[in-house]
Protein backbone atom coordinates (compact mmCIF):
# COMPACT_ATOMS: atom_id res chain seq x y z
CA UNK A 1 0.00 0.00 0.00
CA UNK A 2 0.86 3.49 -0.91
CA UNK A 3 1.43 6.30 1.92
CA UNK A 4 1.59 9.09 -0.82
CA UNK A 5 -0.72 11.97 -1.12
CA UNK A 6 -2.58 12.75 -4.58
CA UNK A 7 -4.50 16.10 -5.21
CA UNK A 8 -7.42 15.84 -7.75
CA UNK A 9 -8.69 19.01 -9.16
CA UNK A 10 -11.88 18.19 -10.94
CA UNK A 11 -12.50 15.41 -8.00
CA UNK A 12 -16.71 16.17 -8.66
CA UNK A 13 -16.30 14.58 -11.80
CA UNK A 14 -16.85 11.79 -13.44
CA UNK A 15 -13.50 10.87 -13.88
CA UNK A 16 -12.43 12.29 -10.63
CA UNK A 17 -14.45 10.24 -8.40
CA UNK A 18 -13.46 7.39 -9.93
CA UNK A 19 -10.04 8.32 -9.76
CA UNK A 20 -10.86 9.48 -6.23
CA UNK A 21 -11.94 5.75 -5.50
CA UNK A 22 -9.30 3.76 -7.14
CA UNK A 23 -6.38 5.72 -5.50
CA UNK A 24 -8.43 5.30 -2.02
CA UNK A 25 -7.64 1.45 -2.62
CA UNK A 26 -3.91 1.55 -3.16
CA UNK A 27 -4.08 3.51 0.08
CA UNK A 28 -3.06 7.21 -1.03
CA UNK A 29 -4.62 10.01 0.94
CA UNK A 30 -6.79 11.90 -1.21
CA UNK A 31 -7.68 15.46 -1.35
CA UNK A 32 -9.42 17.11 -4.08
CA UNK A 33 -9.87 20.79 -5.26
CA UNK A 34 -14.21 22.19 -5.39
CA UNK A 35 -14.87 24.92 -7.22
CA UNK A 36 -17.92 26.97 -5.74
CA UNK A 37 -21.26 26.22 -6.64
CA UNK A 38 -24.86 28.22 -5.75
CA UNK A 39 -26.53 24.28 -5.70
CA UNK A 40 -23.60 22.62 -2.94
CA UNK A 41 -25.43 19.07 -4.37
CA UNK A 42 -24.32 19.62 -8.19
CA UNK A 43 -20.62 19.23 -6.79
CA UNK A 44 -20.78 16.59 -4.24
CA UNK A 45 -23.35 14.16 -5.35
CA UNK A 46 -20.53 11.76 -7.02
CA UNK A 47 -18.74 11.83 -3.75
CA UNK A 48 -20.79 11.55 -1.54
CA UNK A 49 -20.24 7.68 -0.65
CA UNK A 50 -16.67 9.19 -0.41
CA UNK A 51 -17.44 12.06 1.72
CA UNK A 52 -15.25 10.89 4.88
CA UNK A 53 -12.35 9.13 2.95
CA UNK A 54 -11.15 12.26 1.50
CA UNK A 55 -10.79 16.18 1.34
CA UNK A 56 -11.91 18.93 -0.36
CA UNK A 57 -11.07 22.56 -0.50
CA UNK A 58 -12.36 25.25 -2.15
CA UNK A 59 -10.44 26.41 -4.85
CA UNK A 60 -10.40 27.18 -8.66
CA UNK A 61 -7.71 26.36 -11.30
CA UNK A 62 -8.79 29.87 -12.70
CA UNK A 63 -7.75 31.70 -9.11
CA UNK A 64 -4.11 30.96 -8.79
CA UNK A 65 -3.90 32.55 -4.60
CA UNK A 66 -6.31 29.55 -3.90
CA UNK A 67 -4.10 26.76 -6.35
CA UNK A 68 -1.06 28.11 -4.41
CA UNK A 69 -2.58 27.72 -1.12
CA UNK A 70 -4.28 24.78 -1.66
CA UNK A 71 -0.97 22.84 -2.76
CA UNK A 72 1.01 24.03 -0.08
CA UNK A 73 -1.55 22.71 2.57
CA UNK A 74 -1.68 19.60 0.78
CA UNK A 75 1.67 19.00 -0.43
CA UNK A 76 1.14 16.37 -2.72
CA UNK A 77 3.17 13.43 -4.30
CA UNK A 78 0.88 13.52 -7.28
CA UNK A 79 -1.45 16.26 -8.63
CA UNK A 80 -4.08 14.86 -11.48
CA UNK A 81 -5.39 18.55 -13.02
CA UNK A 82 -9.02 16.86 -14.08
CA UNK A 83 -10.24 20.23 -13.94
CA UNK A 84 -12.08 21.65 -17.44
CA UNK A 85 -14.62 23.01 -18.91
CA UNK A 86 -15.45 19.52 -20.84
CA UNK A 87 -18.40 19.93 -23.24
CA UNK A 88 -17.08 20.73 -26.91
CA UNK A 89 -20.07 22.06 -28.36
CA UNK A 90 -20.28 24.98 -25.07
CA UNK A 91 -16.95 25.90 -25.81
CA UNK A 92 -17.98 27.69 -28.73
CA UNK A 93 -20.16 29.53 -26.36
CA UNK A 94 -17.87 30.32 -24.10
CA UNK A 95 -14.22 30.12 -25.85
CA UNK A 96 -12.73 32.38 -23.51
CA UNK A 97 -13.45 30.71 -20.30
CA UNK A 98 -12.72 27.46 -21.71
CA UNK A 99 -9.20 28.96 -22.58
CA UNK A 100 -8.63 29.83 -19.03
CA UNK A 101 -10.00 27.14 -17.32
CA UNK A 102 -8.51 24.49 -19.81
CA UNK A 103 -4.92 26.31 -20.49
CA UNK A 104 -4.43 28.99 -18.53
CA UNK A 105 -5.34 26.68 -15.41
CA UNK A 106 -2.63 23.74 -16.16
CA UNK A 107 0.14 26.66 -16.87
CA UNK A 108 -0.47 27.99 -13.39
CA UNK A 109 -0.15 24.71 -11.43
CA UNK A 110 3.04 23.53 -13.92
CA UNK A 111 4.23 27.96 -12.79
CA UNK A 112 3.48 26.89 -8.62
CA UNK A 113 5.46 23.88 -9.05
CA UNK A 114 7.93 25.04 -10.84
CA UNK A 115 8.24 28.41 -8.81
CA UNK A 116 8.12 26.03 -5.08
CA UNK A 117 10.68 23.43 -6.39
CA UNK A 118 7.87 21.15 -5.57
CA UNK A 119 8.58 17.64 -7.15
CA UNK A 120 4.77 16.31 -7.12
CA UNK A 121 4.20 14.46 -10.22
CA UNK A 122 1.72 16.28 -12.76
CA UNK A 123 -0.65 14.58 -14.59
CA UNK A 124 -2.64 16.54 -17.31
CA UNK A 125 -6.02 15.72 -18.89
CA UNK A 126 -5.44 15.75 -22.41
CA UNK A 127 -7.63 14.89 -25.38
CA UNK A 128 -8.41 13.00 -28.21
CA UNK A 129 -10.32 16.21 -29.36
CA UNK A 130 -6.73 17.26 -29.77
CA UNK A 131 -6.54 15.94 -33.12
CA UNK A 132 -9.08 17.13 -34.52
CA UNK A 133 -9.58 15.75 -38.01
CA UNK A 134 -6.17 14.16 -38.49
CA UNK A 135 -5.83 10.41 -38.82
CA UNK A 136 -3.64 8.25 -39.99
CA UNK A 137 -3.34 6.13 -43.09
CA UNK A 138 -4.39 3.52 -41.31
CA UNK A 139 -7.40 4.72 -39.63
CA UNK A 140 -6.03 5.19 -36.03
CA UNK A 141 -4.71 8.31 -33.78
CA UNK A 142 -1.71 7.94 -32.03
CA UNK A 143 0.94 9.99 -29.88
CA UNK A 144 2.17 10.92 -33.62
CA UNK A 145 -0.39 12.16 -35.18
CA UNK A 146 -0.63 15.73 -36.04
CA UNK A 147 -2.79 17.79 -33.92
CA UNK A 148 -4.91 20.23 -36.17
CA UNK A 149 -8.05 21.30 -33.44
CA UNK A 150 -11.33 22.35 -34.35
CA UNK A 151 -13.09 23.48 -31.74
CA UNK A 152 -12.16 26.07 -29.27
CA UNK A 153 -11.99 23.36 -26.38
CA UNK A 154 -9.37 20.87 -28.48
CA UNK A 155 -7.38 24.44 -29.09
CA UNK A 156 -7.02 24.79 -25.55
CA UNK A 157 -6.72 21.30 -24.51
CA UNK A 158 -3.44 21.66 -27.04
CA UNK A 159 -1.67 24.69 -25.41
CA UNK A 160 -1.85 22.24 -22.69
CA UNK A 161 -0.73 19.19 -23.98
CA UNK A 162 2.37 21.31 -25.17
CA UNK A 163 3.07 23.66 -21.47
CA UNK A 164 2.98 20.38 -20.32
CA UNK A 165 5.88 19.28 -22.53
CA UNK A 166 7.45 22.26 -22.33
CA UNK A 167 7.86 22.29 -18.60
CA UNK A 168 9.06 19.17 -18.83
CA UNK A 169 11.83 19.44 -21.09
CA UNK A 170 12.88 23.41 -19.99
CA UNK A 171 12.85 23.04 -15.93
CA UNK A 172 12.69 19.40 -15.74
CA UNK A 173 9.20 18.41 -13.89
CA UNK A 174 7.62 14.99 -14.03
CA UNK A 175 4.97 15.87 -16.28
CA UNK A 176 2.66 13.75 -18.20
CA UNK A 177 -0.45 13.61 -20.61
CA UNK A 178 -2.80 11.15 -20.90
CA UNK A 179 -4.42 11.22 -24.30
CA UNK A 180 -7.33 10.03 -23.12
CA UNK A 181 -10.33 9.18 -26.04
CA UNK A 182 -13.94 9.35 -24.77
CA UNK A 183 -14.71 7.70 -21.81
CA UNK A 184 -18.04 7.24 -20.41
CA UNK A 185 -20.16 5.71 -17.48
CA UNK A 186 -23.29 5.49 -15.41
CA UNK A 187 -21.86 8.94 -14.07
CA UNK A 188 -21.30 10.79 -17.01
CA UNK A 189 -23.03 14.64 -17.57
CA UNK A 190 -26.57 14.06 -19.03
CA UNK A 191 -25.68 16.51 -21.79
CA UNK A 192 -22.75 14.35 -23.19
CA UNK A 193 -24.41 12.17 -25.93
CA UNK A 194 -23.79 8.86 -24.36
CA UNK A 195 -25.57 9.39 -21.20
CA UNK A 196 -28.11 10.98 -22.79
CA UNK A 197 -29.69 8.93 -25.18
CA UNK A 198 -29.20 6.55 -21.92
CA UNK A 199 -31.04 8.71 -19.36
CA UNK A 200 -33.91 9.74 -22.41
CA UNK A 201 -34.27 6.27 -24.08
CA UNK A 202 -34.94 4.86 -20.06
CA UNK A 203 -37.04 7.52 -19.65
CA UNK A 204 -39.36 6.67 -23.08
CA UNK A 205 -39.38 2.66 -21.63
CA UNK A 206 -41.13 4.67 -18.48
CA UNK A 207 -43.95 6.40 -20.92
CA UNK A 208 -41.83 9.75 -19.26
CA UNK A 209 -41.19 10.99 -22.62
CA UNK A 210 -41.81 10.16 -26.43
CA UNK A 211 -38.68 11.71 -28.39
CA UNK A 212 -35.16 12.21 -27.90
CA UNK A 213 -33.88 15.10 -30.00
CA UNK A 214 -30.18 14.57 -31.48
CA UNK A 215 -27.58 16.32 -33.31
CA UNK A 216 -25.00 14.74 -35.72
CA UNK A 217 -25.44 10.90 -35.02
CA UNK A 218 -22.90 10.16 -38.06
CA UNK A 219 -19.84 10.71 -36.13
CA UNK A 220 -17.78 8.18 -35.29
CA UNK A 221 -16.34 7.77 -31.40
CA UNK A 222 -13.85 5.68 -29.67
CA UNK A 223 -15.59 4.73 -26.50
CA UNK A 224 -13.89 3.33 -23.15
CA UNK A 225 -15.12 3.33 -19.72
CA UNK A 226 -14.03 5.89 -17.13
CA UNK A 227 -13.33 3.04 -14.97
CA UNK A 228 -10.68 2.06 -16.90
CA UNK A 229 -8.75 5.12 -17.81
CA UNK A 230 -8.01 6.68 -14.56
CA UNK A 231 -6.08 3.48 -13.70
CA UNK A 232 -4.48 4.66 -16.78
CA UNK A 233 -3.58 8.07 -15.33
CA UNK A 234 -2.25 6.36 -12.47
CA UNK A 235 0.19 4.62 -14.40
CA UNK A 236 1.22 7.21 -16.23
CA UNK A 237 2.54 8.75 -12.84
CA UNK A 238 3.85 6.06 -11.73
CA UNK A 239 6.24 4.88 -14.83
CA UNK A 240 9.62 5.84 -14.59
CA UNK A 241 9.88 8.43 -16.50
CA UNK A 242 7.44 11.25 -17.81
CA UNK A 243 6.00 11.09 -20.78
CA UNK A 244 2.63 11.33 -23.18
CA UNK A 245 0.39 8.77 -23.98
CA UNK A 246 -2.90 7.95 -25.67
CA UNK A 247 -5.52 5.63 -23.84
CA UNK A 248 -8.47 4.17 -25.87
CA UNK A 249 -10.03 1.12 -26.80
CA UNK A 250 -8.91 0.99 -30.34
CA UNK A 251 -12.84 0.06 -31.60
CA UNK A 252 -14.70 2.97 -33.08
CA UNK A 253 -18.89 2.95 -33.38
CA UNK A 254 -20.85 5.50 -34.69
CA UNK A 255 -23.50 8.15 -32.42
CA UNK A 256 -26.36 6.03 -34.20
CA UNK A 257 -24.57 2.62 -33.02
CA UNK A 258 -24.52 3.62 -29.58
CA UNK A 259 -28.21 4.63 -30.00
CA UNK A 260 -29.33 1.55 -32.02
CA UNK A 261 -27.88 -0.26 -29.17
CA UNK A 262 -29.45 1.21 -26.07
CA UNK A 263 -32.89 1.32 -28.01
CA UNK A 264 -32.96 -2.38 -28.66
CA UNK A 265 -31.81 -3.38 -24.91
CA UNK A 266 -34.96 -1.65 -23.99
CA UNK A 267 -36.87 -3.78 -27.04
CA UNK A 268 -37.32 -0.11 -28.23
CA UNK A 269 -37.03 1.19 -32.22
CA UNK A 270 -34.78 4.32 -32.55
CA UNK A 271 -36.83 5.42 -35.91
CA UNK A 272 -39.75 6.08 -33.59
CA UNK A 273 -38.45 8.22 -31.18
CA UNK A 274 -35.33 10.18 -32.48
CA UNK A 275 -35.43 13.59 -34.24
CA UNK A 276 -32.95 15.88 -35.49
CA UNK A 277 -32.76 19.45 -34.05
CA UNK A 278 -29.23 21.55 -35.62
CA UNK A 279 -28.90 23.22 -32.37
CA UNK A 280 -26.67 20.45 -31.28
CA UNK A 281 -24.12 20.50 -34.39
CA UNK A 282 -20.80 22.22 -33.92
CA UNK A 283 -19.89 24.93 -36.35
CA UNK A 284 -17.16 22.41 -37.25
CA UNK A 285 -17.26 18.86 -36.05
CA UNK A 286 -14.76 16.05 -35.27
CA UNK A 287 -15.79 13.44 -37.48
CA UNK A 288 -13.53 10.40 -36.81
CA UNK A 289 -12.21 9.16 -33.42
CA UNK A 290 -9.88 5.46 -32.97
CA UNK A 291 -7.09 5.76 -30.80
CA UNK A 292 -4.27 3.35 -30.82
CA UNK A 293 -3.20 2.65 -27.38
CA UNK A 294 0.01 0.10 -27.97
CA UNK A 295 2.11 2.30 -26.28
CA UNK A 296 0.07 2.20 -22.62
CA UNK A 297 -0.21 -1.45 -23.32
CA UNK A 298 3.49 -1.88 -23.93
CA UNK A 299 4.99 0.07 -21.53
CA UNK A 300 2.15 0.74 -18.74
CA UNK A 301 1.04 -2.83 -18.94
CA UNK A 302 -2.77 -0.99 -19.50
CA UNK A 303 -5.82 -2.39 -21.27
CA UNK A 304 -9.54 -1.41 -21.23
CA UNK A 305 -11.68 -4.15 -19.91
CA UNK A 306 -14.71 -2.89 -20.40
CA UNK A 307 -16.45 -3.68 -24.40
CA UNK A 308 -18.73 -1.27 -25.98
CA UNK A 309 -21.48 -3.75 -25.06
CA UNK A 310 -20.82 -3.63 -21.32
CA UNK A 311 -20.80 -0.14 -21.32
CA UNK A 312 -24.36 0.38 -22.86
CA UNK A 313 -25.26 -2.44 -20.65
CA UNK A 314 -24.26 -1.13 -17.21
CA UNK A 315 -25.42 2.63 -18.01
CA UNK A 316 -28.71 1.15 -19.39
CA UNK A 317 -28.95 -1.03 -16.01
CA UNK A 318 -28.13 2.06 -13.94
CA UNK A 319 -30.25 4.10 -15.25
CA UNK A 320 -33.55 1.73 -15.01
CA UNK A 321 -31.87 1.34 -11.29
CA UNK A 322 -32.56 4.80 -10.94
CA UNK A 323 -36.06 5.04 -12.65
CA UNK A 324 -37.65 1.97 -10.75
CA UNK A 325 -40.80 2.81 -9.10
O1 LIG B 1 -20.37 14.16 -28.40
C1 LIG B 1 -22.58 14.04 -31.33
C2 LIG B 1 -21.57 15.16 -31.25
O2 LIG B 1 -20.53 15.65 -26.43
C3 LIG B 1 -20.05 12.97 -29.11
C4 LIG B 1 -15.75 15.07 -23.98
O3 LIG B 1 -15.56 14.22 -22.88
O4 LIG B 1 -14.86 13.43 -25.50
C5 LIG B 1 -16.00 14.25 -25.24
O5 LIG B 1 -16.26 15.12 -26.30
C6 LIG B 1 -20.62 13.07 -30.52
C7 LIG B 1 -20.27 14.36 -31.26
O6 LIG B 1 -18.50 14.12 -26.70
C8 LIG B 1 -25.63 15.19 -29.73
O7 LIG B 1 -21.71 16.06 -32.33
C9 LIG B 1 -25.08 14.24 -31.59
O8 LIG B 1 -19.92 14.05 -32.59
O9 LIG B 1 -20.66 13.15 -26.09
P1 LIG B 1 -20.09 14.29 -26.82
P2 LIG B 1 -17.28 14.77 -27.50
O10 LIG B 1 -17.62 16.06 -28.14
O11 LIG B 1 -16.68 13.72 -28.39
C10 LIG B 1 -13.62 14.13 -25.67
C11 LIG B 1 -12.53 13.12 -25.85
C12 LIG B 1 -13.36 15.13 -24.61
O12 LIG B 1 -12.21 15.39 -24.26
C13 LIG B 1 -14.52 15.94 -24.15
O13 LIG B 1 -14.25 16.56 -22.91
O14 LIG B 1 -22.04 13.04 -30.45
N1 LIG B 1 -23.94 14.41 -30.88
N2 LIG B 1 -26.13 14.72 -30.91
C14 LIG B 1 -24.25 15.00 -29.71
N3 LIG B 1 -23.48 15.36 -28.67
C15 LIG B 1 -24.09 15.92 -27.59
N4 LIG B 1 -23.34 16.26 -26.52
N5 LIG B 1 -25.46 16.14 -27.56
C16 LIG B 1 -26.28 15.79 -28.59
O15 LIG B 1 -27.49 16.00 -28.55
Amino acid sequence: MSNKTALITGISGQDGSYLAEYLLTKGYVVSGLLRRNSVAENQSYRLAHLDHEIDTHYADVTDNSSLARVIETVCPDEIYNLAAQSHVRVSFDIPEFTLQTNAAGPLSILEILRRSGSSARFYQASSSEMFGNSVDPDNFQRETTPMHPVSPYGCAKLFAYHIVRNYRSSYGLFASNGILFNHESPRRGSNFVTSKIVKTAVEIKRGLKSKLVLGNIDTYRDWGHSRDYVKAMHLILNHEVSDDFVIATGQTFTVRDFLRATFERLDLDYHNHVEFDSKFNRPTELNYLRGDAAKARTTLGWTPLTTFEMLVDEMVDEWLAKTAK
